[in-house]
């Protein structure tokens, strides 16, 4: 019989959906198990015959299904403004390429946040936050990327750090000075490459502002050799990167990340079979964004069979941005992921919780239920995990538990 600490809490009575790999049921399913927590950790899990009779802080979840707080891998939550008259401007037929052209798109969203201040975006993102709180999500990385000046990457980041501080929800927060070439630079590319490398990277590094570094290696955002020098900046300084890669066109994007040992490869429908070859070497996950396929009206769905025959690792996210994916709801980013690309709705559940955690260099600690990982824990009024996503909208959540704590 388990002896208990004072402090430990017991959660009786569940239906654990651990998502760990190496508990060979679907969803990693345990019937008939108990989670002990303590400290905020997952303690133990132990078969209800093998719990003391009773116990201090005992929570009956009277047979509940329960499953890893959510994390949303890939989001740009901090901006300002909104695209609804470009959205209208591409269905009466102009192209997301062209309206970049015109100086339109992420430089809109650049003006529009450059023009507001830290407490303005603050209160912006609160919204956004509160909604993916309210779906169960309990790790979250925000990116910067719509400042492409050091003081406003900075401003976007400090926003990214005061939701932490506020919310009982972890942030991991991204760089991505690499996300377009600002209005000022526009007719000399390779010396914004250069801003980023030498002054936003290393400024806002020493300050301790983010976590990794992440670029767009698009048509529309920068080559292959300019997205080499920045990784290669981030690298000198001992700093992870990722990469929104193969979104729009096949550039050898998932390649260069693999190169460089990138946590991530994001987007990538248009991924070839080296790619994905490079990404199984590299280990690097790839991040599915069905939210920006579906909103661009893309045809290209990225090849899950190779990624699926190469046991890459495959995360979903919501991708949030006002750009290509104005959906901030997980719940829908998983659901699309099935319906568009063709996931399992266990695929779609690993997607958001152990491969985001993956591909938030996290897979040790984060996005399952197992000794030892965080008690981010969600109990839901749903017999099916696969309920949660089969009907966006709904969100049975019962209870979000945040490092052990009800929230
Ligand atoms: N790919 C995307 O879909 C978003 N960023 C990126 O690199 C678009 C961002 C925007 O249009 O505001
Ligand atoms: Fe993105």
């Amino acid at each position: 019989m388990r002896q208990l600490l004072p402090d430990d809490t017991l959660w009786r009575n569940l239906r654990l959906a651990t998502l760990d790999p190496d508990v060979h049921t679907p969803y990693g399913m345990l019937e008939g198990h108990a989670l002990i927590l303590r400290n905020g950790h997952i303690q133990a899990i132990v078969p209800e015959d093998a719990l003391p009779t009773s116990h201090g802080n005992t929570h009956d979840l009277q047979g509940r299904l329960v499953t890893p707080g959510l994390i949303d891998c890939h989001t740009h939550l901090v901006f300002g403004g909104n695209r609804a008259s470009e959205w209208e401007q591409r269905l009466n037929g102009v192209s997301y390429q062209q309206i970049s052209a015109q100086g339109g798109g992420i430089n809109a969203t650049v003006m529009a946040t450059r023009a507001a201040t830290e407490d303005a975006l603050f209160s912006l993102a609160q919204q956004r936050i509160d909604n993916l709180i309210r779906e169960g999500v309990t790790l979250l990385e925000i990116k910067s990327g719509y400042g492409l000046n050091v003081a406003t990457e900075e401003k976007i980041l400090r926003v990214a750090a005061r939701l932490a501080d506020k919310y009982p929800i972890e942030i991991s927060p991204t760089l991505l000075a690499a996300h377009a070439v600002p209005v000022e630079y526009r007719d000399d590319p390779e010396s914004y490459i250069t801003q980023v490398c030498e002054v936003i990277i290393p400024q806002l590094w020493e300050k301790g502002l983010f976590e990794a570094v992440d670029l767009f290696c698009e048509s529309v955002g920068f080559n292959l050799e300019q997205s080499e020098r920045v990784f290669s900046a981030a690298q000198a300084a001992n700093i992870p990167v990722k990469g929104h890669v193969e979104q729009l066109s096949l550039l050898g994007g998932a390649q260069l990340v693999s190169r460089y040992r990138g946590l991530s490869a994001d987007h990538i429908e248009y991924l070839d079979e080296a790619g994905v070859a490079a990404m199984s070497r590299s280990g690097t996950v790839g991040v599915l964004l069905p939210g920006a396929f579906y909103f661009l009206r893309e045809k290209q769905t990225p090849p899950i069979d190779l990624l699926r025959r190469y046991q890459v690792p495959m995360a979903v996210a919501t991708d949030f941005n006002p750009g290509t994916s104005p959906f901030i709801s997980l719940h829908l980013a998983m659901n699309m992921a099935c319906v568009q690309f063709g996931l399992t709705p266990e695929e779609a559940w690993a997607g958001v919780t152990r491969h985001a955690a993956q591909a938030l260099g996290r897979q040790a600690t984060h996005g399952q239920l197992k000794p030892g990982y965080v008690a981010d824990i969600i109990v839901w009024d749903a017999e099916h995990p696969a309920e949660i996503l089969y009907e966006p909208g709904r969100n049975p959540l019962y209870q979000r538990i945040y490092r052990g704590q009800r929230t």
